[in-house]
């Protein structure tokens, strides 16, 4: 995994750069100022730093079904709005006056106007889809003619493994007229909510939405998956033992 490489080869950085600070003539002077509390130091310091740190998502978009389905894996859940039921793992808050499910589709909803996305004094609510199970994969047909032509949509996705991350632009208008068709995306990073803003200020976007589809990842992965914490701390504490390892040699 990206993440995993990069985490060792920081740790490589700092182990090639402490020996070579103690076998340099600098590294006597190192020496009397007690090298192996430093190294100690530098590798605990590397490993908080990479440990702390959340990987940004990669994230890729598609305008195609077949295409999005391909990228997506399987199985996929799909929720036709055929009733006001939806399938397990599933569930949403629709925001707008009028918005509903109806039709054999959501009817209405609005996504927010960015400054907006996360609530706040005076903030309207937006749509929301979570996922009772984090999933990697998400798409739907969108129509945006509905309240006429607005912003355009983007997702603000929470990462299953903290943090968030937009997927920006997402569904944009055509000018002079209004999108209309198959937008999803995949993630290489879990996620487990979905809100849904529009450009950052002005009157947001309405629009319908049918057929929406996500990866069921039956909670034991399949995908991407964020490392643990823990698994970073266990790598942490294996690469400490080595460094010490290595001094105790000298
Ligand atoms: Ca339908
Ligand atoms: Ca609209």
């Amino acid at each position: 995994m990206l993440q995993d490489f990069w985490f060792l080869t920081l740790f490589g950085d700092v182990a090639i750069m402490a020996n070579t600070m103690c076998r340099s003539p600098m590294g006597g002077f190192m020496g009397k100022l007690g090298s192996r509390r430093f190294l100690f130091g530098l590798v605990a310091a590397a490993a908080l730093v990479a440990v702390g740190s959340v990987r940004a998502a990669v994230i890729t978009t598609y305008t195609d079904l077949a295409t999005w389905q391909a990228a997506a894996g399987a199985p996929i859940i799909l929720e036709d709005f055929a009733d006001a039921t939806l399938v397990p793992g599933l569930s949403l808050s629709l925001a707008g006056v009028g918005a509903s499910i109806s039709g054999g589709k959501i009817s209405s909803s609005v996504a927010v106007f960015g400054l907006c996305i996360n609530g706040g004094a005076g903030c309207p609510d937006t749509t929301v889809f979570h996922f009772a199970t984090s999933t990697t994969a998400f798409s739907a047909d969108w129509d945006l003619a509905p309240g006429g032509q607005g912003s355009g949509i983007f997702f603000s996705l929470a990462l299953a493994g903290g943090g968030a991350q937009n997927v920006s632009p997402g569904i944009s208008n055509p000018t002079n007229g209004t999108f209309n068709g198959f937008f999803g995306f995949v993630s290489d990073t879990s996620f487990t909510t979905i809100r849904l803003g529009s450009g950052s200020t002005g009157n947001g976007e309405t629009f319908d939405l049918d057929n929406l589809r996500f990866r069921d990842t039956g909670g034991g992965g399949g995908g991407g998956t964020v490392p643990e914490p823990g698994t970073l701390a266990l790598i942490a504490l294996a690469m400490l033992g080595l460094s010490a390892a290595r001094i105790r040699r000298r």
